[in-house]
């Protein structure tokens, strides 16, 4: 019986789901600290939301920290999420010595430095309809099985049209763009239905000795390189249900596609699978692993 579909070999990557993992299983089993990092940009609507959940899985001690990493916005994030009670942190004051922040996944590697949890959770916060089960999620298989190193949430994106809704046209750039490339070049990788999502949780020790893409190129880098480091054995997804916000133009989409297809190729650039990119497109800046720049707090060198 052929298991190849459309997805990928599912069969060989594990996927859980997030009813598997209530907060007191995860309170009662959990040995690792624990941080939760939420990046956001203009979030003021979601945002209260999105810590208000977080923190209640503070208090019942599945998490530790909660803490908001903001790109200096002006819809009052930040006052909203400090008000509540996360930790707040302006991007720009993270490892300064880096320059300008170049984006998402330059905000999520600087919060590497002040994070302090063994393992770190990210959160998009701009979800309309943000649960605890996000966190709960992906963090549930790294707590009950120590030799998964980074999880990654999968869900299903209504697309919203006036009254009309397509259960499933959200996530263009992911159906269009990542998912066909992972699907040509690492295969295994196709079986990840939400390969851009920013619910992701993953060790320390691997994080701090992967690169990061400073802008949306992120998630696509960081699972080709924990796919590389780890094999597949130590990666996996958890279904979140349905995940819902705001759909962006054709035109930002383009921009976030191509950031998918440069953190790809700069990786099958550097595996000598591709000669290069047209001298044209432009460096795509990654952030080196943060324990070779002395940023680490796990202690262990790449
Ligand atoms: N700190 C910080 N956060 C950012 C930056 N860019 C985006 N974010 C946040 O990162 C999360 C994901 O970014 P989005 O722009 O929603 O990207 P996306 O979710 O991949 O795209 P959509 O699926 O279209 O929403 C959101 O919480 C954003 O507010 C940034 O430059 N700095
Ligand atoms: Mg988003």
């Amino acid at each position: 019986v052929s298991t190849l579909s459309a997805s990928g070999r599912a069969g060989d990557l594990r996927s859980f789901h997030h009813a598997d993992f209530p907060a007191e299983r995860l309170a009662a089993q959990r040995t690792s600290t624990v941080s939760v990092c939420v990046p956001t940009r203009a979030c003021a609507a979601t945002i209260g939301r999105t810590v208000d959940a977080l923190l209640g899985l503070r208090d019942r001690d599945v998490v530790d920290e909660v803490v908001v990493v903001d790109a200096a916005s002006l819809d009052g994030t930040s006052a909203i999420a400090a008000r509540r009670g996360a930790r707040v942190v302006q991007e720009v004051e993270l490892l300064p010595e880096f320059g300008p922040v170049l984006g998402k996944g330059d905000a999520m590697w600087r919060a590497l430095s002040v994070l302090e949890g063994e393992i770190v959770v990210y959160v998009d916060g701009d979800s309309a309809d943000f649960g605890a089960h996000f966190a709960l999620g992906v963090l549930g298989p790294l707590v009950t099985d120590p030799k998964l190193q980074l999880v990654k949430g999968s869900f299903r994106r209504p697309l919203q049209i006036g009254d009309t809704v397509v259960p499933d046209g959200g996530g263009r750039v992911t159906e269009l763009c990542a998912r066909p490339l992972l699907r040509a070049f690492y295969p295994e990788l196709a079986a990840f239905r939400q390969p851009l999502a920013g619910e992701t949780a993953a060790r320390r020790t691997l994080l701090e000795r992967l690169p990061f893409a400073t802008g949306y190129g992120v998630e696509t880098g960081l699972l080709i390189d924990a796919y590389e480091a780890v094999g597949l054995a130590g990666l996996a997804q958890c279904d979140l249900d349905t995940r819902q916000n705001d759909h962006q133009s054709l035109h930002a989409l383009g921009a976030m596609a191509y950031a998918v297809v440069q953190a790809l190729a700069a990786r099958l650039v550097g595996a000598g699978r591709l000669d290069a990119l047209a001298p044209s497109t432009g460096e795509l800046v990654h952030r080196p692993p943060l324990a070779l720049v002395g940023h680490g707090r796990s202690g262990d060198a790449p």
